[in-house]
Order: C-alpha cells, then sequence, then structure tokens
C-alpha cells in the first residue's frame, strides 16, 4: 500500500480485514515499527472518531502525531496552477505538501465535499493535490468522496458480528436536517461490494449515488421489502447525487425504528456516528443490544492502525 486515499487502494479486503482482528487482539505488538515516525493529520472539518482513534492508532504503533485544524488555524490554501493569488488564498498547496513532508512520515487528510461543486469535489482536489506534492503517503480521513477508513472498520465489525458466511447488509437512507455528503455510503457500498455478503442499498428515488459505484448492486426502493432478513442494516443520511447536493425528501418516513428492524433477521443496526437521535433513528433502536455504533467506533482504530502498518512497512 503506498496511498490509502479509497477503498481501491486495498489488494484484498477480507484479508486486511482479517489482519486487523488479529491487531485488535495485541495492539501494541508492533510498537517499534513506528518509533521515531510521525503521523500530520489535517483537518479541515470537524471529527471526533476520526480524530482520536488516528492518533490512538499512530500512539499503538509506537508513532507521534501532530494535528492541525487547517480550516480554522491554516493559511487559504489555492489548489489550482498558474492563479494570481490576489484574493483570499494566502499560500500554495505546492509548498504547504512539501513543507508538511519533511516534518511527518505519513500525512492524512479530512476535507469533505462542498456540495456546490460536484466536478470539483468528485475530482478529489484536495486529496489529490496533497497527494501530488507531498514526497510521503496520504491518508483519507474523509474526501469528497470517500470514508475508506470507516468503510474498514465497517467491514470488520461485519466480520466480527455475522453468523453466518455470507450476511444479507442493508445500506439504508435516512433523513436528516442538513445536506450531507455521499462520501460515507460510497466508501461502505465499495467495500461491501469487495466482500462476501449479500448487499442491498434502500433509499428514496432521487437519492441515487453515484452510478460508478453502485454498479451491479441491488437497489431497492422499498425500505420494509429491502428490511426483510437483513442481518445487518447500516444507516446514513447523504443528499441528492443527481440534484448534486440538494435535500430532496423531508418528514420521518425514513427513520429506522423497532418496527423496521422487526422486519430483518434480529439484525444489527450500524451507523458511522455522529447521529441524529430520533431523526436517523429513534432512541429504542440506538440504545438497544441490537446496536453496533459503539464497537463500530471502536473498531476505528484497528481500521487506522493496520492501514498505517501498511504505510510503515512499504516506506
Ligand atoms: C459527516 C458525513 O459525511 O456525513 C461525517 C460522518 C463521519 N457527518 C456530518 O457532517 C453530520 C453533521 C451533523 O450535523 O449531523
Amino acid at each position: 500500500m503506498k496511498n490509502y486515499l479509497s477503498i481501491k487502494d486495498i489488494q484484498n479486503v477480507p484479508e486486511l480485514v482479517t489482519e486487523a482482528i488479529a491487531l485488535k487482539k495485541d495492539p501494541l505488538q508492533y510498537q517499534s515499527l513506528g518509533s521515531e515516525k510521525t503521523l500530520g493529520m489535517l483537518f479541515f472539518n470537524p471529527s471526533l472518531r476520526t480524530r482520536l482513534s488516528t492518533q490512538k492508532a499512530a500512539f499503538n504503533l509506537g508513532m507521534h502525531a501532530i494535528v492541525m485544524n487547517f480550516g480554522s488555524e491554516g493559511w487559504v490554501l489555492e489548489y489550482e496552477d498558474g492563479t494570481v493569488m490576489d484574493q483570499g488564498s494566502s499560500e500554495h498547496v505546492k509548498e504547504a505538501a512539501q513543507v508538511i513532508s519533511q516534518y511527518c512520515d505519513i500525512i492524512a487528510i479530512r476535507a469533505f465535499a462542498s456540495l456546490t461543486d460536484k466536478e470539483k469535489d468528485n475530482a478529489e482536489v484536495v486529496l489529490e493535490s496533497f497527494k501530488k506534492y507531498a514526497t510521503v503517503p496520504v491518508v483519507n480521513m474523509e474526501s469528497a468522496t470517500g470514508h475508506p477508513l470507516q468503510a474498514l472498520t465497517d467491514a470488520i465489525t461485519i466480520e466480527e458480528n455475522k453468523k453466518i458466511k455470507r450476511p444479507k447488509v442493508v445500506l439504508s437512507w435516512a433523513p436528516h436536517p442538513k445536506a450531507l455528503p455521499q462520501a460515507v455510503a460510497n466508501s461502505f457500498v465499495e467495500i461491501m461490494s469487495q466482500n462476501d455478503v449479500n448487499l442491498v442499498i434502500t433509499h428514496p428515488e432521487g437519492y441515487e449515488l453515484d452510478p460508478e459505484k453502485t454498479e451491479g448492486v441491488t437497489i431497492e426502493y422499498d425500505q420494509e421489502k429491502a428490511l426483510e432478513g437483513a442481518d445487518f442494516v447500516s444507516v446514513k443520511n447523504w443528499s441528492s447525487y443527481t440534484k448534486y447536493g440538494q435535500i430532496l425528501e423531508t418528514g420521518s418516513s425514513w427513520m429506522m425504528t423497532p418496527e423496521k428492524m422487526a422486519l430483518t433477521n434480529q439484525g444489527k443496526f450500524m451507523h458511522c456516528l455522529p447521529v441524529r437521535r430520533n431523526v436517523v433513528v429513534s432512541d429504542e433502536v440506538l440504545d438497544s443490544d441490537q446496536s453496533l455504533t459503539i464497537q463500530q467506533a471502536n473498531n476505528r482504530t484497528f481500521a487506522a492502525q493496520i492501514v498505517l502498518k501498511k504505510l510503515l512497512e512499504n516506506s
């Protein structure tokens, strides 16, 4: 592994999941691997789990982590080539990425979708620019179109909890008061497509994800039908991809409830967090034994740790 920008950077998903689960049993066994190495973490957006679990993963590997809230504390960066920089941006990513590469052995970046410029978001301008100019590996901590550390976490959590070889996994859209990115859903679909699961996506019409990412995946517009016999239900809101960044559906009819969970095969509830209680999912479901959300959050550490380990071993 040279970088971890998307699910495409994983050579073999089931193998990586198995390695992460082994790491979880003895997390401090590779302390010398990261000794005297530095992880630089750049945040253009807020974070709780990603920030703390990735730091924890670095510490478990013997690394130091330095964190910068770029969105609020950094210079506004310029990404275009040849710009006359007499407007808002103070520093070009060309310098920034090269400079940070001198301080850090791996650079991890969080830069959400703008949800206003589909073309720019799809081009992954921030992540790709850092990759272009950095001289060290780059890790995606949620970019415009993907959240591959969360997806790896979810694959680990499903592996730990599955009772049959090929479980039914449903990705179910949920309501939300804010327009959210498609990143979490995209990477979830991408990783599950490379896993031995029966994946079904359910959402209202108009919420189709990027067709390139859902090719060959079953889409069922009837949520209750989709939930029948599900072993895992991963719930997530995203804004429309076709009517880019728009909220098309309001009301609570797509919220996850105990009545809907009763249609599943004693299915487990999953959500990446943060979650809006009684909007995305009712208290009863989130507080039930069926919920895996806290275990998922724990697995963030081991997803990050296996990725950092691969990158350290390769450099
Ligand atoms: C982000 C998202 O991509 O959906 C991060 C998820 C890991 N979620 C949010 O921005 C939720 C914000 C809110 O106000 O509920």
